[in-house]
């Protein structure tokens, strides 16, 4: 199925193709659609299904959208639905990823308890009065510095004890078969496939 995701960041279109490999995973830009989506929800299920009918809206064709974000139980949830600005002004320049992962470091200072989870809401919507959605998390802690290469965002905090690696260290298929985003997407797979078998 050609599929249109409703988002802006790169590294998140590369993982939905490599993690739908089955499906054709276009990008807004390749249809020459500037989205742009101000996320006004309060969890990650209400900013997923705003961004995934507001590009329904504009194109009528299949869509998918995936809100994400890491959550600190020790910093009450934050950064949370706000992971893709957090530290920076509101309204102001959005920090990059090296910078942003500074300002959590330093939140983190004297905090011992680094417990960790990605959450990733993906919805599929196929029509106005049909759509899909799946929420799937992946836990882990936060490090005391970044390490390793691959992957974007928080990953080189995201340390997962079951690998002793980050989430950076890991190859990108690594990645992809734990990650909440991975797990989400192998449901939302299925479903598809469940749908087109009909
Ligand atoms: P779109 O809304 O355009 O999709 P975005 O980056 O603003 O792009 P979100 O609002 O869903 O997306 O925010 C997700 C942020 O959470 C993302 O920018 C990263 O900082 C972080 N994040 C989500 N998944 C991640 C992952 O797999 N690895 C590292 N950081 C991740």
């Amino acid at each position: 199925m050609e599929i249109l995701a409703a988002t802006q960041n790169k590294h998140k279109l590369e993982e939905l193709q490599q993690i739908l490999p089955e499906h054709r995973i276009l990008s807004p830009a390749d249809l020459n659609i500037d989205f742009d989506f101000e996320e006004t929800g309060s969890t990650f299920l209400e900013n997923s299904m705003g961004k995934a009918f507001a590009l329904y809206k504009l194109t009528g064709q299949p869509v998918l959208a995936d809100d994400s974000g890491l959550s600190i139980p020790a910093l009450h949830g934050e950064p949370g639905i706000y992971s893709a600005r957090y530290g920076s002004a509101p309204g102001g320049k959005i920090l990059e990823a090296e910078d942003r992962n500074a300002y959590l470091l330093k939140k983190m200072e004297g905090i011992s308890d680094r417990q960790a989870f990605f959450t990733c809401c993906m919805t599929l919507v196929l029509h106005t009065n049909r759509f899909f959605t799946v929420q799937e998390i992946m836990e882990g802690s936060i490090t005391y510095k970044p390490v390793g290469e691959h992957g974007f965002g928080y990953d080189p905090l995201f340390y997962l004890g079951k690998y002793g690696k980050t989430a950076s260290e890991l190859s990108e298929s690594e990645k992809n078969k734990i990650s909440h985003r991975g797990m989400a997407g192998k449901r939302m797979a299925a479903l598809i496939k469940s749908l087109e078998e009909k």
